[in-house]
């Protein structure tokens, strides 16, 4: 056993998003060995553009675990150039969406392996493997899935990067849908980590567009359920505010409380434990009304010691729930 009372061999199942998964996971792999560690990744941010397949979500995992990501945007590679995209506008296309041109080099490499007739847990793994990453990189599903908001100022659908990215997630929305999710189903790869994991952790991501898409794809919610491993989560949310990103406001808009409380009611039928910052301590009571337990503790990844610090503190967590029900 470890000092965080895990098996040196029990697997890990994280499901994840992009930035606040990738820390955790960068995190994880400093208190547990990697090979240990599978992450379930979201593709609902996905999309085509310039012809290329883009994964922003699988990239920003990938580049964090190599120690690739540019630290700042938290998202493409460091020491990034971009003289493609000043190239493209030549063309008039559009360069709202920046590739640096390393970066490119990943999209082209999946769009062409894509393109023989790849899929994308392969192309993942080749892309993890050149990159040199301990932990096994499965996209939750090898199927089109394609998140859309709608402007709540205007009722027109827009697609999630023209949100996030086209309109700085600045304005208020009504209503969130994946296209293409009734068509899709979990991998064979995602579906065997979660129904073998001893440990199942949902990362700080955001619940609605990162973490949503994920558990709503057709056979995820039978994996887990299927799966005898404690679920633990961290709240993304500190003090009523997303660290980064818009996942307080999406919360708000779509009407559920943009607390912990309201990531506890979300997923209250999902997981056991839920990790809450020290500063929404006086939470606890209401977290574990809606039946979850709060594991209070900092969950701020500042620093290499206190993300490691976060990861043992999750570990710990999901001894409770063993505890409780052994
Ligand atoms: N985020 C931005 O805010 N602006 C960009 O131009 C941008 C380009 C981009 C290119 C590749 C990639 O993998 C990610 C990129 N991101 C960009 C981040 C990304 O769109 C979002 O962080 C996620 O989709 C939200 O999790």
């Amino acid at each position: 056993m470890t000092a965080s009372g895990t098996s040196s061999s029990s697997t890990i199942t994280v499901i994840c998003g992009g930035v606040g998964a990738a820390r955790f996971l960068r995190s994880l792999i400093r208190v547990v060995d990697p090979a240990l560690v599978t992450a379930i990744i979201n593709v609902a941010d996905d999309m085509v553009l310039h012809g290329l397949s883009i994964s922003p979500d699988i990239d920003t995992v990938t580049y964090t675990l190599a120690d690739a990501i540019d630290p700042e945007r938290g998202w493409g590679l460091r020491e990034e150039t971009w003289r493609a995209m000043e190239a493209i506008r030549r063309y008039g296309d559009g360069d709202w969406f920046s590739l640096g041109d390393q970066d490119l080099a990943t999209h082209l490499h999946r769009s062409g392996r894509l393109a023989d007739g790849a899929t994308l847990t392969e192309v993942t793994r080749e892309i993890a493997n050149s990159w040199d990453i301990g932990v096994t990189l499965l996209p939750v599903s090898n199927d089109s899935i394609s998140t859309h908001v709608t402007r709540a100022d205007s009722g027109e659908e827009i697609s999630f990067q023209e949100y996030f990215v086209g309109e700085r997630h600045g304005v208020p929305i009504s209503s969130v849908r994946f296209d293409g999710i009734e068509n899709a189903s979990i991998t064979e790869e995602a579906d065997r980590a979660i129904r073998t994991a001893d440990t199942v952790i949902v990362a700080p991501s955001n619940p609605i567009v990162s973490i949503g898409p994920v558990l709503a794809v057709p056979g995820v919610q039978n994996a887990l359920a299927a799966s005898s491993a404690p679920c633990v989560a961290i709240s993304p949310i500190i003090g009523g505010q997303a660290l980064k990103g818009p996942a307080a406001n999406m919360l708000a808009e779509l009407g559920h409380s943009p607390t912990a409380v309201g990531v506890a009611e979300l997923w209250s039928d999902l997981i056991d434990v839920l990790l809450v910052d020290d500063d929404d301590a006086s939470l606890s009571l209401d977290v574990a009304a809606t039946g979850v337990t709060p594991y209070v503790t900092d969950t701020i990844m500042a620093t290499p010691e206190r993300g490691a610090r976060l990861a043992a503190s999750t570990l710990s967590a999901a001894q409770l729930r063993i505890g409780s029900s052994s």
